[in-house]
């Protein structure tokens, strides 16, 4: 079986290369055609039914419904895979699950993650080579403090936020990073509002040249902590819930303020702004029911089912992405970063291989690209698979199980298996799903099989609850 760094080597058939013609859509509409800047907005754990154009009646997001009213709303956008790092994995690299560097969310003490390796390639390494300025402002979850996989030393200029995912999980922080010093804090102030002011500020500093701002906001993550309920303070809710729809409704607010920032500076013709969840839902039970927070799909984070995979996800690009469309185009993280180079009019370097597509010009109303299939692995406690080949889905919940198969056209709740029915289409996707994956000993695809269980470590400890909201 092929490793990574054979991967790597190895032009393997079937892996994404930039279309030809690129440069098209880096010339921008500006006086000085300039290269178009890119915001890539995500949001933590927010689900498919917790946002208003998405159909929810409950959480107000005036700015994502605006977006999508401007632009475009994907209704077959897919994350990385169902959580958090390895979803960012694919993002940033270009590469699917069974190829990425980081397919789990991997702890290390006492703070961070699992760092991808240092010759890493980013999507941001590949705009700044081609003349951008980037910042990550957020949560980065790809790397502990002092390792090779820092923001910095991952193509980005600016860094603030976050290192690591379960710091992340208190919104109260007594620190932030900001390019690798500590930003101490006072344990009382709400972490997005800092993170949210940092992106206005540093859009406007940059603003001179074209920039990438990859907004990894924390918001709707657990826990649900806010300053204040907002509109829903009233409401005859329960608490919790109230807490999170005031979470959304804080972080739409603060997207709106963007949106403002780049018509201030002349700049939203000249910007591709993209929004999307970073897996599916992670509300359950009541909270679930109440909110539909995974829409019509079954299942939610951590599922190979749609509801873990498929997220809401709209983009603006006034004067190239038609308004007011909806896309059923399927596309997932990994094609980010060819998208994103193909807009710089920027080139792959030698040799580098991902698995993503270029979607500019889908996106901006072309054909869809020529894809043969989008492909996932999960290692939470076990090791799954899916993969989405046209309308047909495979999804494998565990070491050993049979592959069940899905018909998305028919049958978009994924509720009747096709397995014995379709045994050739079984087949053909269980050759995909072979010939997708790449083993790396650091995620044994015999996890919850019985043996070669990895064990979970802890990481450093969440802020203290807040007394307050
Ligand atoms: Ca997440």
């Amino acid at each position: 079986m092929m490793n990574r760094r054979d991967f790597l080597r190895t032009t393997a058939a079937g892996l994404g290369t930039l279309a030809a013609g690129a440069g098209a859509w880096a010339q921008g509409s500006g006086a000085d055609g300039r290269k178009p800047n890119i915001v890539f907005i995500l949001s933590d754990d927010i689900g498919w039914g917790e946002i208003g154009c998405y159909g929810s009646d409950k959480v107000l997001t005036p700015t994502i419904d605006r977006i999508a009213r401007e632009g475009v709303k994907f209704n077959s956008a897919y994350c990385g895979t169902s959580v958090c790092a390895p979803s960012r994995c694919a993002l940033m690299t270009g590469l699917h699950m069974g190829h990425a560097s980081v397919r789990a969310n991997r702890e290390i003490q006492p703070e961070g993650q699992m760092p991808m390796p240092a010759d890493t390639v980013t999507v941001a390494h590949l705009l700044k080579r081609a003349g951008y300025k980037t910042a990550c402002i957020g949560k980065w979850g790809l790397g502990k403090p002092d390792s090779v996989s820092t923001p910095d030393k991952m193509g980005f200029d600016h860094f603030f936020g976050y290192n690591c995912q379960r710091h992340a999980h208190g919104y109260y922080p007594n620190y932030l990073w900001r390019n690798g010093q500590h930003v101490e804090l006072d344990g009382k102030t709400y972490s997005h509002d800092l993170m949210a002011a940092e992106a206005l500020t540093w859009v406007r500093d940059n603003a001179a040249s074209p920039f990438f701002l990859y907004l990894a906001l924390t918001i709707p993550h657990a826990r649900y902590e806010v300053p204040d309920l907002g509109p829903y303070a009233d409401k005859d809710w329960p608490e919790v819930n109230k807490k999170m729809a005031a979470m959304i409704t804080r972080m739409d607010r603060d997207i709106g303020r963007l949106l403002d920032l780049l018509a201030e500076l002349k700049l939203a013709d000249d910007t591709l702004v993209i929004f999307a969840g970073d897996n599916g839902a992670a509300t359950s039970g009541k909270m679930l029911e109440f909110f539909n927070s995974n829409g019509p799909w079954r299942g939610i984070k951590r599922s190979m089912y749609e509801g873990g995979l498929r997220v809401p996800a709209v983009a603006r690009w006034p004067g190239k992405i038609k308004p007011a469309t909806t896309s059923d185009v399927p596309w997932a993280f990994w094609d980010f970063l060819p998208t994103a180079v193909e807009m710089a009019g920027a080139k792959l370097p030698d040799g580098m291989k991902i698995d993503g597509l270029s979607m500019v010009s889908t996106w901006c109303g072309g054909p869809p690209p020529k894809r043969d299939y989008l492909y996932w692995e999960l290692y939470e406690g076990k090791f799954q698979q899916a993969i989405r080949l046209g309308d047909w889905k495979g999804v494998r919940t565990g070491p050993g199980k049979p592959l069940e198969v899905y018909d998305l056209k028919s049958d978009g709740e994924e509720a009747k298996n096709l397995a014995a029915e379709k045994p050739d289409v079984a087949a053909m996707l269980e050759a995909k799903m072979k010939e997708a994956h790449a083993d790396d000993p650091n995620f044994p695809t015999t996890l919850g099989g019985g043996k070669g269980g990895v064990k979970k470590a802890k990481g450093p400890k969440a802020a203290a609850p807040a007394k307050k909201g």
